[in-house]
């Protein structure tokens, strides 16, 4: 049987999924073969594109001739499929039904281009075997951080004001354009647990049961994020201690239940020690005893921990100059690599601080051969302008995932664990708040199902999609609106890799002193004389030496390392000369003017787009771009003026600072 295709409600916008990108394969005669609830799912697509678009779907009985077939070859849990065409039929085969699922999408992509011409048979396979959400949604409103943390798009799709918000259509049409782009796994609440949200894992697993129920027909498997204290929190246990047996035994039943509620659940997500949230620590216990207490619990059903790496002092002196927030995920686990269970993955952040624009790679990565790691990035844009700014992080990822931390293998390969971004949508009409934004999601997806991939070809793929017969000029404004997008905004914002310099808390628009003396470690150490924080092995903190040789090498001296991570690892005076032959100062200065000029540009090429693209699209964009460019030059006049202000070198070019 079919299963019907999700119809979220009445003004949510498609996105990647439109019905004019099903035509193509709607008006064709199709055969699908296979049984099961995942080619259910691919009849419903078909059957809904043939309906719509006057094409013909056969399930098993052949209606010879026909011009595409769908065929499940075998029952495994495989994800890949082959494509080929060849005497005028386009042929999709996989030996699991979510392969079959990827096929199917895969030549809604390819559109027309699928029923043309031959094409030699090639298998499509995902080099990341876990494609995942986390989202920080919390069930109940949080009095600072509201119903989802960090979140730009509205609130839950899957919680309103403490409840089950239920709208699991919505929830379905979620996990379609999921699958669309290949993600396959979902945290569906914050890993900042609260009293609340904690009680997902028990009495009130049934509401998480009907989310994995909403997202099971595209291949989504449900993960929880969980409260280290749960065996105190919710079960009345006088300690959550990794080692003690009755802890254990309660974390075993607690699992057990679960998975009688969700057969096909994924596992738990953890943030321990982190923030001040509950962890092995507070019983003398390592990371690793508390992981693998967890990846016992869930060893006999198939689960999996996902263990977080983001451990520092969030309460640290800013005189403590010995202190380095970089150094501590890489101080705190590398010791501990060969200890994890082998379903305990570390998930550790892509850069050593927090997802600034600019940031080089954790040096944890590649430091544990003997462990499943996975690699966050942030895909909801909390340093990255908020989806309300155009910030597609594309390059930035694609960057980090193509370096190579060690002789061979790249960021991408060592994420044997997976591929993990923090969601960046919510309830919204446009799903991401910023229409543009769903582009960053569109291309994560990509990058999880095959880290080395062009992020530019992703892009083109997500607006050949989202925008169905776009014309050449409409494609190339949007290529210009987004593509240098990252780079933009990281020329308005913090320089040369220093991070932060965001409002504190909120962390929207420019505050240069904001986290300067603040207990969160993330300074800058301006003074008159210069910038940028010493992390040499020789003179600094000692972080650069957490690399391997080749890198340690490059960021030791000021003089190899690359420009844009220069204030991260170095003090330097303003007068300091750079790769590109500008000191310092005016680097800072040329760059904030170039940034806000850039903004300024985007924004004539968008607002030249009226009447090409849907209004409502059309209007959500350039309203954000209105506070884009007032917000890009706040930051510009900050940043030029505070240092102006404490270098007293004058512009070279003589522009206006205050
Ligand atoms: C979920 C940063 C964010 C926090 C977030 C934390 C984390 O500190 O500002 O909101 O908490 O990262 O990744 O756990």
């Amino acid at each position: 049987m079919p299963l019907p295709v999700p119809v979220p409600p009445e003004g949510v916008d498609p996105a990647w999924l439109p019905e004019q990108a099903f035509r193509p394969l709607g008006t064709r005669r199709v055969l699908i073969r296979g049984s099961g609830p995942l080619v259910d799912t691919v009849h419903g697509e078909v059957a809904a594109a043939c309906e719509r678009f006057g094409g013909r779907v056969d399930r098993d009985a052949s209606p010879e001739p026909f011009d595409l077939s769908l065929e499940l070859t075998g029952t495994d849990a495989a994800e890949a499929f082959t494509f080929e065409r060849g005497a005028g039929r386009t042929t999709v085969t996989a030996s699991g039904p979510s392969g079959l699922l990827y096929g199917l999408f895969h030549v809604v992509r390819l559109g027309e281009a699928a029923f043309r011409g031959e094409h030699r048979r090639e298998r499509h396979s995902p080099a990341l075997t876990l494609r995942m959400l986390d989202h920080w949604d919390n069930v109940a409103v949080h009095p600072v951080m509201g119903q989802v943390e960090r979140g730009y798009a509205g609130g839950s799709l899957f919680w309103a004001d403490g409840r089950a918000r239920g709208d699991l259509e919505r929830v379905r049409a979620y996990g379609r354009l999921l699958a669309a782009c290949g993600i396959n796994a979902v945290a569906v609440n914050n890993v900042n647990v609260h009293a609340t949200e904690a009680h997902l894992l028990t009495d009130r697993i049934g509401e998480v049961a009907d989310i994995a129920g909403a997202l099971r027909p595209y291949g989504i498997r449900t993960h929880l994020s969980v409260t280290f204290a749960a065996p105190m929190v919710l079960g009345g246990l006088a300690t959550a201690d990794p080692l003690d047996e009755g802890v254990r035994e309660w974390w075993a039943g607690a699992t057990a239940q679960v998975y009688e509620a969700i057969p096909d659940f994924g596992g738990y997500v953890v943030k321990a020690d982190s923030e001040g949230q509950p962890g092995p620590f507070a019983y003398g216990r390592s990371h690793a005893d508390g992981a693998n207490m967890l990846a016992a619990a869930l060893a006999p059903h198939g689960g999996t921990v996902h263990w977080r790496a983001f451990v520092y002092d969030h309460r640290q002196d800013w005189r403590d100059r010995t202190t380095d927030r970089a150094r501590a995920a890489y101080d705190h686990f590398v010791p501990l690599d060969g200890e994890f269970a082998p379903n305990a993955v570390l998930q550790v952040k892509h850069g050593p601080m927090d997802f600034q624009v600019r940031e080089p790679v954790s040096p944890l990565i590649g430091a544990m051969p003997h462990t499943r790691l996975a690699v966050e990035l942030q895909a909801t844009q909390e340093y990255t302008g908020q989806q309300r700014h155009v910030c597609w992080l594309g390059p930035m990822w694609s960057e980090v995932l193509r370096l190579r931390p060690e002789e061979g293998a790249s960021v991408g390969e060592l994420a044997r664990g997976g591929l993990v971004a923090v969601s960046n949508v919510g309830d919204d009409p446009f799903w991401t708040g910023h229409p543009l934004a769903q582009a960053n999601l569109y291309t994560f997806g990509g990058l999880a199902w095959s880290p080395q991939a062009d992020p530019g070809q992703l892009l083109d793929e997500w607006v050949g999609l989202t925008y169905p017969g776009a014309s050449t000029g409409l494609w190339e404004a949007l290529r210009k609106v987004l593509s240098g997008s990252w780079r933009t905004y990281e020329k308005y914002t913090a320089p040369l890799g220093v991070g932060f310099m965001v409002q504190p808390g909120h962390h929207y628009g420019p505050s240069v002193d904001g986290y300067e003396y603040s207990p969160w470690g993330t300074y800058h150490f301006a003074d008159r004389d210069g910038v940028g924080v010493d992390r040499s092995a020789a003179t600094g903190t000692g972080y650069a030496g957490q690399y391997t040789k080749a890198w340690a090498e490059v960021y030791e001296s000021p003089e190899t390392c690359p420009d844009e991570l220069l204030l991260f690892f170095h003090h330097v005076p303003y007068g300091h000369e750079l790769k590109s032959g500008k000191t310092v100062i005016q680097h800072i200065y040329d760059t904030h003017f170039e940034g806000v000029a850039e903004v300024e540009a985007a924004m004539e090429v968008w607002n030249s787009l009226a009447g090409l693209v849907d209004p409502a699209r059309h209007a959500r964009v350039a309203e954000r771009y209105a506070e884009q460019l007032r917000s890009a030059r706040e930051w510009r006049d900050q940043i030029n003026s505070y240092f102006f202000r404490k270098s007293g070198v004058p512009d070279a070019a003589g522009r206006v600072i205050h």
